[in-house]
């Protein structure tokens, strides 16, 4: 990824987007109710989560989220009711050490996928509200530029079980 220039910008915003994403929660119901008139064409596949020590503060969701349509989309948020705070996240290469950054939006083009694995795009669940146990499930729900809101079920797996996007590593166009 040859985001290196943004990093400083990009940084910054991290540190700004608590304040943002509580102001999201509202306009969030609206956008829902005008989803479910309008089926979304997206589909959500494999969303996983990793089991964490119940003392971790921060987890993160992953997924392949294919889109058949002839319209590209865009990811713009998410939140989950086990997080205070839901943000997209990427990970860069800076300086031989890779690091995430806050993203504010992802494309996921026509006919194509777009994968969120570890070491790359994900979505980040900060301020954890109970712990992830291997086995259990937790609530998101996704909000798209075109498809709306889309309510999905995260799996939570066992640190040792491996990931499980092994399949789709042409993630990134
Ligand atoms: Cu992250």
């Amino acid at each position: 990824m040859r985001l290196t220039a943004l990093t400083a910008s990009l940084l910054a915003a991290t540190l700004t987007c608590a304040l943002p994403v509580y102001a999201e929660h509202h306009h969030h119901s609206t956008v829902h109710s005008a989803a479910t008139a309008q089926h979304t064409t997206l589909q959500v596949n494999n969303a996983w989560s990793r089991e964490l020590p119940p003392s971790a503060p921060v987890g993160a969701a992953f997924m392949t989220i294919v889109n058949p349509s002839d319209q590209a989309d865009r990811l713009i948020s998410a939140h989950s009711s086990i997080a205070k705070v839901t943000e997209l996240h990427a990970h860069i290469h800076e300086n031989d050490v890779m690091r995430m950054v806050k993203v504010d939006t992802v494309d996921i083009p026509a006919h194509d996928q777009l994968v969120l694995a570890p070491g790359g795009y994900h979505i980040m669940l900060i301020d954890l509200q109970r712990p992830l146990l291997a086995g259990e499930h937790l609530p998101l729900t996704l909000e798209f530029e075109h498809a709306g809101t889309l309510d999905i079920t995260v799996d939570i797996k066992s640190s040792d079980a491996g990931t499980a996007a092994d399949h789709d590593d042409h993630a990134h166009h």
